[in-house]
């Protein structure tokens, strides 16, 4: 269809390009950032990608879309850490992730690069686990062993199953913002956001709150020893040379 052929066009002419995030320990330093992918169409602007990863995921051209985003971001990676960015989230999509010699593809690009596989944290959601689960707790195995870091995104909003936490080698876990933004006695699911941030503690694994909109968010996770955080109050998903300006205009 329409759309279809105009993913394959952008593949081809370069229509996409990549913003990044910071992401911050909660004392305020930053350490790492997560990669979004956006696409400039021709005629109808930017398209966020909600609206056609789906489609490129359907299709198969997420392959594609997947390994220009891995590659860019191969290049990127000596300019985020002059911004004191050390590691990159990448999200994956279960089709890249269950695909025949992806881990293989992903050593090869990141050596060719020269980048280290700890600078690397592959973003999973609970959901893609679930579906694809078979395939992937290999791979995720082989990612892990090679170094590389493993995150669950969304955490709390999926189909997963707490075993996961165990049988799957997590780094790390991404605490989604309907937990983030629960703070406040009265919240609903405030006891749940605790002990989510408890229960990370307990495992060893390091937690990210997301959505961060607030300084309340933000102290919220900072009381209840949540490492890590990720968010518009802190910044948004910017172009790298926009973050390159603003970063050096405050050092
Ligand atoms: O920026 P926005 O809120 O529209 O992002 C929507 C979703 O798109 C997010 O869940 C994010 O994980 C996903 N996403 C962003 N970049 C990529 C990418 O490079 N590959 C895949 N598979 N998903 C992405
Ligand atoms: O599913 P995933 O966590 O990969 O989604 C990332 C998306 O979340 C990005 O599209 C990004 O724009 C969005 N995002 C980042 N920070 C915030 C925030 O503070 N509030 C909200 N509502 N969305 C955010
Ligand atoms: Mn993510
Ligand atoms: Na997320």
């Amino acid at each position: 269809v329409m759309m279809r052929h105009e993913l394959h066009t952008a593949v081809t002419n370069d229509e996409f390009f990549l913003e990044y995030q910071p992401i911050y320990r909660t004392n305020g330093q930053v350490v790492g950032a997560e990669v979004l992918i956006r696409w400039r169409h021709p005629t109808r602007g930017i398209i966020p990608p909600g609206e056609f990863i789906t489609l490129a995921e359907t299709t198969g051209q997420i392959i594609a879309v997947g390994r220009w985003v891995l590659e860019q971001v191969c290049r990127d990676i000596p300019r985020l850490k002059a911004l004191g960015m050390e590691r990159v989230g990448l999200n994956l999509s279960p089709i890249q992730l269950n695909r025949q010699g992806f881990f293989e593809e992903l050593l090869e690009m990141t050596r060719q690069y020269k980048v280290l596989p700890e600078c690397i944290v592959i973003e999973l959601t609970e959901n893609v686990l679930v579906s694809e689960l078979s395939n992937a707790v290999q791979t995720l195995e082989e990612l892990h062993d090679a170094g590389f870091k493993i995150a669950l995104d969304d955490f709390g909003t999926g189909y997963s199953s707490l075993r996961y936490l165990q049988t799957l080698p997590i780094d790390i876990i991404k605490i989604d913002r309907t937990f983030v933004h629960a703070s406040g006695p009265s919240h609903p699911y405030e006891p749940i956001a605790r002990a989510m941030l408890a229960l990370a503690h307990e495992l060893g694994v390091d937690a990210v709150g997301e959505g961060v909109e607030t300084q309340e968010h933000l102290t919220f996770l900072r009381e209840h020893r949540c490492g890590f955080a990720q968010g518009f109050y802190l910044c948004r998903p910017k172009l790298l040379s926009v973050l390159e300006q603003e970063f050096s205009s405050i050092a």
